[in-house]
């Protein structure tokens, strides 16, 4: 019997086995069944999902549903970010990360907060003064720190881990120039983990950046992490962004990556996960959003709808992901992906505007696709 079937009629099978009736070992074995991804694999990690404007003012609810039924623990996917959060020096907008907030509690999910420090959407106000000069490195690291203590503040004890620090590296191992490295310095990496302690001492503490399969990036996330730790800094995971590609990146080059963060003795987690299977404008690889290329003729080939072979390549892919983070279920915390249903995925229109993407375990009418049954199969094991 297929997992989704048995998700459905579970419930009928429940009722009956109650009161006069008896049960078959095989009815026995259905009323078992995981019922949702958060159900299946209960025990091994979190499975979770980013949310959006609309899903967190309650404004879609067929995805409402869904998160609330399949997953116990969210992420934002664009309202915590520094820029929409804290648009200008003195004005924060607080009222789309509340909703979001309160969402995690009322539900009881496990809650991230995405992200404190990122070179992009990071406001422009920020790197400048009045006059528009670049500001110093005090003023500087005086802002991250008002930044931090005003927004993980505010949730304190609410937010249960913070993406401290996002896409620090770039893909060959070196640090990423961005205004922070430029003005700061590398130091700016340890004050952001240090000033997240402080204005939460509870919550968990990560690293999390794309691509960390790719053996250079994962050497420099290790060392990047090694020397916090040298340095008496608090770090609790690593976030292995999965901004996959239906037959990239190699499952030996993630499990290599999810070794070498767990020998840090961190948690691991797979975070943003997406498989995107359109075609590949240029030879990129990750998540570099400001890489995007002209809509093209001949780069949006499913438009009308997906064949079942690309449909069923999507399963295997799916199926092989899920069956290499059951193997690691000792060292992963929490699956994430980058999403609830298609439709919304940030996929549709990077690095190629209006594109119809495929990447989720849900459709464009919420409904779950063979690759959700997959996966339910690979975590029931
Ligand atoms: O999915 C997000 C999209 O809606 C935003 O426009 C974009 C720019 O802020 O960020 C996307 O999420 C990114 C995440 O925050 C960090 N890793 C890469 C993700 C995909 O670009």
């Amino acid at each position: 019997m297929s997992v989704f079937y048995k998700k459905r009629f579970a419930p009928l099978l429940l009722l009956a086995c109650t009161g006069a009736y008896s049960c078959s070992s095989s009815e026995q074995a259905a009323e078992e069944t995981p019922t949702s991804l958060k159900e299946a694999a209960e025990g091994d990690f979190y499975i979770g999902a980013a949310l959006n404007y609309d899903q967190v003012y309650g404004r879609e609810e067929e995805a409402v549903a869904l998160i609330k039924e399949e997953f116990n623990t969210i992420s934002p996917e664009n309202m915590l970010k520094m820029g929409p959060i804290h648009p200008e020096q003195n004005v924060y907008n607080f009222e789309p990360a509340d909703k979001y907030v309160a969402f995690g509690e009322e539900n009881d999910m496990f809650t991230i907060g995405h992200t404190l420090v990122w070179h992009s959407q990071a406001p422009d106000w920020i790197f400048v003064d009045k006059e528009g000069n670049t500001v110093g490195r005090d003023t500087l690291l005086q802002r991250m720190e008002d930044h931090i203590a005003t927004v993980a503040g505010r949730y304190k004890g609410k937010i249960d881990g913070w993406d401290v620090v996002n896409e620090a590296l770039e893909d060959d191992g070196s640090l990423r120039q961005t205004k922070w490295l430029e003005i700061i310095g590398e130091e700016y990496l340890q004050k952001a983990f240090e000033f997240a302690k402080e204005a939460d001492p509870e919550a968990e503490l990560y690293y999390n950046d794309y691509s960390l399969w790719k053996p250079a990036k994962r050497e420099a996330a290790v060392h990047l992490v090694k020397n916090l730790q040298e340095k008496g800094i608090q770090v609790d995971g690593v976030g292995m962004q999965g901004h996959y590609g239906i037959d990239y990146p190699s499952l030996e080059d993630i499990e290599a990556s999810i070794n070498a963060f767990a020998d840090l003795g961190v948690k691991v987690m797979i975070t943003e996960l997406d498989v995107d299977l359109l075609p590949n404008p240029s030879n990129r690889q990750g998540a570099d959003i400001a890489m995007t290329f002209e809509p093209q003729e001949g780069f949006n080939p499913y438009a009308e709808g997906l064949p079942d072979s690309v449909q069923q390549k999507l399963t295997r892919r799916y199926a092989d992901l899920f069956e290499l983070f059951h193997k690691h279920r000792d060292k992963i915390s929490r699956v994430t992906f980058w999403g609830v249903a298609d439709k919304h995925s940030w996929l549709n229109d990077w690095p190629m505007e209006g594109r119809r993407s495929y990447p989720l375990l849900f459709d464009r009418d919420y409904q779950p696709k063979p690759a959700y049954e997959a996966v339910m199969e690979a975590v029931s094991e």
